[in-house]
């Protein structure tokens, strides 16, 4: 068996926290069986760089980590990865910085990590890089003479090609990717976009899965993440679940609550999901006192501007519908602004009647998966989902609305309300059904076997001739 190097911009350590997410879950259970490497950025900073690897091996899966520079952090990490990439890849081009500094510290980053990497690897290896963060760098190694098999997988939306070119250098970006053998996106959209930029951007030419630019073929696939959904099904029934569902239940005082857990970033579209919500409580007069909308959102990048933005409006926003709305005995909205672990989420999840998940745009979501997989069976609560989201192509069984209109939100909300026990198991049966199928380990080895049975030897693999 090949051994399996991953490298994404964090390392999860299964001993670290005890409580590691599903794709951490997947891949160590990957990296035990191969015996092979997670490589990272330790999220440490270092004065100057060393190239120094820190190794370390947990519960049989072992990482290696480097330290960066403060420069380096500003310029990939809160520069261009966050503050050019992930707003320009869901869509908002107005939030999307350009600044030559963030991409020669980009490209900086991705040249340490390839030349810290290619003296671990050995030639057998299967190298899966992971994210926007890493574009630039299976090219980068390919340059350092690896011939290995790689494959790049992107956690996040492809943009359309009209938003794509707004970047500077898109063309190159592009062009990196051809040095991996398989690129993986979440769902057919993403890599219908990503064909369309190859095609009338590059010239390059589509054939089923193969894609062709000048003398590389790559084969870019849609490949939906899942979760560990056995596993949360049970952390849904644990004890810590067990006791938040209670101590949840007992504070509603018989309210239905709503429920949206989030990292606290303009892409979930929180702020358009409490105008929703605020909409359906000048709609609805008769549900006042009767509902909660439960908002978890632990911060997430701090250090850049716009998720300081978003902060402070939400705040804003929360005690504003608040005010109006509050009564003694009353609060419509409770706005936390902190993480819980795993199983006691999951226990908060389950005593939530509806699930909330709007995103303006999201790679997948695993929030709505997750939210199926914590239910109970002989009761379970209603999905609203944006159809926005990469998740809505196989949660077709959630009420899907457009995040941008309250209207749309507030009649979801009235209708999940009212849905009748029969109508909300059989809507759950088959959002479960697609959730237990397509689930981590079934997403892990879609992509790794195609990755494992690329024959570098034969680097241009022929196409098969295209339909029509
Ligand atoms: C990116 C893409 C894609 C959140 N709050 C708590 C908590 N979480 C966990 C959730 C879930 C994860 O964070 C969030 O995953 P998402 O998929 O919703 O979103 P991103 O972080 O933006 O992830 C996304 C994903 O990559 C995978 O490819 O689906 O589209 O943007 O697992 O549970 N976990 C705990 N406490 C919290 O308070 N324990």
């Amino acid at each position: 068996m090949s051994r399996l190097i991953v490298i994404s911009n964090r390392v999860s350590r299964p001993g670290k926290s005890g409580n590691q997410g599903g794709l951490a879950v997947a891949l160590s259970q990957a990296l035990r069986e191969s015996r092979g490497i997670w490589v990272g950025w330790s999220g440490e900073v270092t004065d100057h760089f060393t190239g120094h690897i820190g190794f370390s091996e947990d519960q049989g899966v072992k990482t290696a980590t480097i330290d960066l520079e403060e420069q380096d952090v500003d310029e990939y990490y809160n520069g261009y990865a966050n503050k050019t990439l992930w707003p320009l890849f869901h869509f908002r081009i107005d939030l999307a910085e350009y600044a030559r500094d963030f991409e020669g510290g980009y490209n900086r980053v991705n040249r340490r990590f390839a030349e810290t990497v290619s003296p671990l690897i050995e030639p057998d290896d299967i190298i899966w890089v992971h994210d926007y963060h890493m574009i630039p760098l299976g090219q980068m190694l390919r340059d350092r003479g690896l011939d290995n098999r790689m494959g790049f997988f992107l956690h996040i939306p492809w943009p359309p090609t009209r938003l794509l070119v707004s970047l500077p250098h898109h063309t190159k970006l592009v062009q990196a990717l051809f040095a991996y053998d398989v690129v993986g996106f979440h769902t057919e959209e993403w890599l219908e976009s990503f064909r369309h930029y190859v095609e009338r951007e590059m010239g390059g030419t589509v054939a089923g899965d193969f894609v062709t630019l000048g003398d590389r073929t790559i084969q870019a696939v849609a490949c939906p993440i899942g979760i560990n959904a056995k596993e949360f099904a049970d952390a849904a029934v644990s004890d810590d679940a067990k006791y938040m569902f209670e101590t949840v239940s007992r504070s509603l005082q018989d309210r239905a609550m709503i429920v949206g857990v989030d990292r606290l970033d303009y892409s979930k579209g929180l702020e358009e999901r409490f105008g929703g919500y605020a909409r359906f409580l000048k709609d609805h007069p008769e549900y006042h006192r009767k509902v909660v909308l439960t908002q978890v959102a632990p911060p997430s990048r701090e250090d850049v501007e716009s998720y300081q933005k978003i902060r402070a409006t939400l705040d804003s926003l929360a005690g504003r519908i608040n005010g109006e709305y509050s009564d003694v005995d009353w609060t419509p909205i409770r706005y936390v602004n902190q993480g819980y672990p795993r199983d006691k989420l999951a226990g908060i999840y389950r005593s939530a009647k509806i699930g909330l998940v709007t995103p303006l745009r999201d790679g997948m979501n695993l929030v709505a998966k997750e939210y199926v997989a914590a239910q109970d069976p002989e009761d379970p609560g209603v999905l609203i989902l944006s159809r926005f989201a990469g998740a809505a192509m196989q949660l077709k069984d959630a009420l899907l609305i457009n995040p941008y209109s309250p209207e749309e939100m507030s009649d979801a909300i009235l209708r999940a309300l009212a849905m009748p026990l029969d109508e909300r198991k059989k809507r759950w049966r088959a959002m479960m059904d697609s959730v237990e199928t397509q689930d981590i380990s079934w997403w892990r080895s879609s992509f790794t076997s195609r990755l494992s049975a690329v024959r570098r030897d034969a680097p241009t693999v022929e196409p098969e001739p295209a339909a029509g």
